[in-house]
């Protein structure tokens, strides 16, 4: 057996696939949920409640937590923790954790005899992680144009975003001086994860590094200016950026306890976007991504560096080379799920009563933004509606409800992706929405293009194995996709259904620029 292991640190929980290059199979998976396996950390979606939208913020510690018990499910369930001869990760992007003096000492020494969390709380120097759905930036990011103006999106790859890791750190900076000032180092999510498994800093790879606006794109390094202007002293206190299939170390040995041998390869971590599009196999241009998650995402893999036009769309660095692009949908899941609980009905209802509205969906639709929106840029949460009166007043029947949630989402990936891909004639899509079959109908009908479906949907946990494969195992990444990434399942445009959805692209698109940009 040959045996690589992929974890993968979202929102709300922390998975492992564990992949066997022989078979070409996933041999064995574990999942801790935080909302329902460590509810002391009170973060029940992924983050803790706040009187505020616009903060969100996690508690790093119980990241650690779920490490530990995830390595122990593991272990009860007889995965063959000893054969695993690589492992890497993946993390949500741009969240921060915030570490003192004592972080690397305590991680050299940690006692197998005691958990994680007790080891490594007093070397938090902020109790808690601001992650991606954190809003609370606008003053520093207004703060950062002002002085950078489109140098930071021609170098960064985007401009000055909220939820981006280099506002975040300003923020902390100027609000809790005393404390950004005991900070040694400042992690992403991924590297922080890294470093705890290799007993060391881990290097941030250039996928994850350039969501933070602090990586310049053009050099590889960090923009000194930048990083510079950010915060006081903050070039000391990040770790190296480092292609993404650097060796960060080897396995401490704390995690022997769990049947691992000490010593075992870890290859850097990456963000979850860029671990998909491996877990995909598109890390090639000419195939674009939708993963249908809590936010929905749009990424493809780019031939040239180019950034969006409106600036909504970001670079960042492809780990098998080069650069992805990706846009953020936050309202994803979170939206289709209010409209299933709206409309009081399971899964399953929501999916067969969304066809018994038709394509077009009498020109009702819906800018959902239940939580602050990325895409366009949408600071308040609020819900508009626009068509039939009825409609726009919540009166209409389930399918009217339903299919306007999923034709306005598709719309919205279609309408964003422009600069990027004009005219996409296959996407994979993954993610948890993607089990629907009509919403796949829809995407294919709105973009006109071939959708594949991907069996696995951990693609980030996956992607994050075939990265551990690819940097420890030296195999190619287009062996491990004819292996891994082969589509389950494919849907294909209905040619009837382009002018409709030709003229509704226009509608929604007048709809948002009036409804959503007055909310900013
Ligand atoms: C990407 C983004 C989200 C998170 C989700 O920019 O903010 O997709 O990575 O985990």
């Amino acid at each position: 057996m040959s045996i690589y292991l992929g974890l993968d640190s979202s929102t709300q929980s922390l998975k492992a696939e564990i992949i066997d290059i022989c078979t070409g199979k996933i041999i064995c998976s574990g999942n801790v949920n935080f909302g329902k396996d460590l509810p002391e950390y009170n973060c029940q979606n992924g983050f803790i409640d706040s009187p505020d939208p616009l903060v969100k913020h996690a508690d790093p510690l119980m990241w650690l937590a779920a490490l530990d018990l995830l390595f122990a499910r593991l272990q009860q369930q007889d995965a063959p923790l000893s054969e695993v001869k690589g492992i890497s990760g993946s993390g949500q992007q741009h969240g921060s954790v915030y570490l003192n003096g004592k972080f690397e000492k305590k991680l050299v020494c940690l006692d197998a005899g005691k958990n994680l969390v007790e080891q490594l709380a007093p070397a938090l120097s902020r109790k808690t992680s601001p992650i991606w759905m954190d809003r609370a930036t606008s003053a520093e990011c207004a703060e950062l144009q002002q002085q950078f103006g489109l140098r930071m999106q021609q170098d960064t790859g985007s401009p000055a975003i909220e939820r981006f890791t280099g506002p975040q750190i300003r923020k902390f900076a100027k609000d809790d001086p005393e404390n950004y000032r005991n900070t040694a180092h400042v992690h992403l999510v991924s590297s922080f994860m890294a470093s705890i498994l290799c007993g060391k800093n881990a290097p941030i790879d250039f996928g994850d590094g350039a969501g933070m606006n602090l990586l310049n794109l053009k050099t590889l390094r960090w923009d000194q200016k930048i990083v510079k202007f950010t915060a006081p002293e903050l070039l000391n206190k990040l770790p190296a950026p480092m292609n993404s299939s650097t060796i960060a170390g080897g396995l401490s040995s704390y995690f022997a306890k769990y049947g691992f041998i000490p010593g075992t390869p870890v290859a850097v971590w990456s963000g979850d976007n860029p671990c998909s599009l491996i877990g995909v196999g598109a890390s090639e241009p000419g195939v674009a991504v939708i993963s249908l998650g809590t936010s929905d995402t749009f990424f493809a893999a780019m031939r040239d560096f180019k950034t969006d036009p409106a600036g909504y769309g970001h670079v960042f660095g492809n780990p098998a080379g080069g650069f992805m692009s990706l846009i953020c949908f936050t309202n994803g899941s979170l939206a289709r799920e209010r409209i299933k609980d709206e409309c009081k009905i399971s899964w399953s209802e929501f999916d067969s009563l969304s066809e018994l509205a038709p394509p077009g969906n009498h020109g009702n639709l819906m800018l959902p933004y239940y939580a602050a929106e990325s895409t366009p840029l949408v600071l308040m949460p609020g819900v508009k509606y626009h068509g039939s009166k009825e409609f726009c007043s919540g009166q209409s029947s389930n399918p009217l409800k339903i299919r306007a949630i999923l034709e306005s989402q598709a719309l919205t990936m279609k309408l964003h992706s422009r600069w990027l891909v004009e005219n996409c004639k296959r996407i994979r899509i993954t993610g948890g929405a993607s089990g629907c079959r009509p919403f796949l109908q829809i995407i294919a009908d709105v973009f006109q293009a071939e959708i594949e479906k991907i069996a696995i949907p951990d693609s980030a946990g996956l992607g994050a194995a075939l990265r551990a494969t690819n940097a420890i195992g030296k195999i190619p990444f287009a062996k491990l996709y004819e292996q891994f990434t082969a589509a389950a399942e494919s849907v294909s445009p209905n040619p009837a259904n382009a002018t409709v959805y030709a003229a509704l692209l226009q509608a929604y698109a007048q709809f948002e620029a009036r409804d959503a940009c007055s909310r900013k």
